[in-house]
């Protein structure tokens, strides 16, 4: 069976990823040289990729779409293994005929799914997308093998399409330094390339929005602390419901995150013991806990519900939500309340899912007092501008999915920094449900970092 790993590490046997010291048409040096189009000669290879892609490819799709050369081969595999009839889209418009630009049958408003190679500044996927979406074609999704990480994917993104990339140079690099395909020099020469033309690509654009750097509240800090020193504002939140998936998931992922954000209601065979190792784990990786419990009540039963119970949350939760649906006063009892170690609060102005109730007119009601509150850290919403220095912590983050059938609603890493300004996002199925966490994050942690919050 193929895996992301053992896909990668081909790809090196049969010196598609090369390194070395290469001249770029750039003209610069580059340590790594990578080029998919002698995938053809290995139809196994092909077929591979057919499979791996094939769970990111959506149910109503009519056709699927190679751009040459490197992709057609590609697409074809597709093709044949999802009995998806294919299209191609030629270089240059046929000088005869009809100056046909696609080949192959379709009908104007067939949804396709556009393969390329790799996607490096996007423009030449955009030349592409307008010629087709002349033709009368919708791209429903573009699926790319590499994403060389200087902006093609999250410049696309903002233009509304639905992109996906297999690898990012940083998780194939991380899977061949897991794997021992590369020496740690050789590692650690192209980490540092693709920092470097990462600083260089984003230089290009114009300023950006920040993650801050201090915080007068000591677990806010300590958390934009984590974030700074890991290049990570990621928040996992582990929907997941027993005891062990929860440690799994988290020791495999928790170095790369700065929290890890939890419904301890949902596990179904909670122990004190669970509590133990989550802590050891959360010291062991340096991620923060927040128990997403989304207290509503008056404030003396809120205490209770903190500190009592089972769960006794105030005991390991860095941070909890609530809702201030009951008033200013169910704040100021916690802020008031006499127990040093306190979780810090994350109240809900905003939700994610479609058809909230919380409206504007609730927000500045809220707005009004709860940066009052030492206690109170920033707040979770969507588009809702904070005032400093409040947090912005954003839920209903995906790369790939725009919603789901509860209501749901998602939107890219990129647009939630870029367009609402949030501090940390706040991902769940985007990380748990992929086959594999570690390199979902990486995706997760290029798109976060292309978008310059670090500085
Ligand atoms: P998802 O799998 O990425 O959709 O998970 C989102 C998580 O954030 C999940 O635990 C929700 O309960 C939580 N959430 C949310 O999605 N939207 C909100 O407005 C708030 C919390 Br508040």
């Amino acid at each position: 069976m193929v895996t992301y790993s053992s896909f990668l590490s081909s790809l090196v046997d049969i010196e598609c990823i090369k390194f070395g010291n290469f001249t770029l048409k750039s003209g610069q040096q580059s340590p790594i040289y990578i080029d998919l189009r002698e995938l053809v000669s290995y139809p196994n290879l092909l077929q591979d990729l057919a499979i791996l892609f094939q769970e990111k490819i959506p149910n109503n799709i009519d056709r699927v779409c190679g751009v040459p050369y490197a992709a057609l081969p590609m697409a074809t595999a597709i093709s044949l293994h999802n009995h998806l009839p294919m299209l191609i889209k030629r270089k240059e418009a046929k000088s005869y005929g009809g100056k046909k630009i696609i080949e192959g049958k379709f009908n104007k408003g067939d949804k396709i799914i556009l393969i390329e190679d790799v996607i490096t500044s996007g423009i030449s996927l955009e030349e592409t997308i307008v010629e087709l979406e002349t033709e009368g074609l919708v791209i429903e999704k573009i699926l790319v093998v590499l994403n060389r990480e200087q902006g093609g994917v999250e410049k696309l993104q903002q233009k509304g399409y639905n992109v996906e990339a297999l690898f990012s140079m940083s998780s194939l690099m991380q899977v061949l330094h897991q794997e021992n395909k590369i020496e740690e020099n050789v590692y650690q020469s192209v980490i540092n390339f693709l920092a470097a033309s990462q600083i260089v690509s984003s230089k290009k654009n114009e300023e950006h929005f920040h993650l801050p750097v201090t915080h007068k509240n000591h677990k806010a800090q300590q958390l934009l602390d984590i974030a700074h020193a890991k290049k990570s504002s990621i928040i996992a939140s582990v929907d997941l419901t027993t005891t062990q998936a929860i440690l799994d998931f988290l020791d495999k992922i928790g170095k790369n995150i700065c929290a890890a954000k939890l419904h301890i209601d949902i596990v179904s065979d909670f122990t004190e013991q669970f509590i133990t190792d989550l802590k050891n784990l959360s010291q062991q990786h340096n991620f923060m806990l927040i128990e997403d419990r989304k207290f509503a009540d008056i404030g003396n039963t809120q205490l209770l519900q903190i500190s009592k119970g089972i769960h006794h949350i105030s005991s390991w939760a860095d941070f909890v939500t609530i809702h201030v649906i009951a008033g200013e006063a169910s704040l100021k009892a916690i802020e008031d309340w006499n127990e040093e170690n306190k979780p810090a609060l994350i109240p809900i102005l905003e939700m994610s899912s479609k058809g909230a109730l919380t409206d504007a007119h609730y927000i500045a009601k809220c707005k009004e007092f709860i940066g009052k509150y030492n206690c109170v850290v920033g707040a979770v919403c969507q588009s809702t501008k904070l005032d400093n220095p409040l947090l912005k912590f954003t839920p209903g983050i995906h790369l790939s999915a725009s919603g789901d059938s509860k209501g749901q609603q998602f939107n890219t890493p990129q647009f939630a920094i870029e367009k609402q300004h949030s501090h940390f996002l706040i991902i769940g199925r985007g990380l748990y449900e992929a086959e594999h966490p570690e390199i979902a994050l990486q995706n997760y942690l290029s798109a976060v970092q292309s978008t310059g919050v670090f500085g």
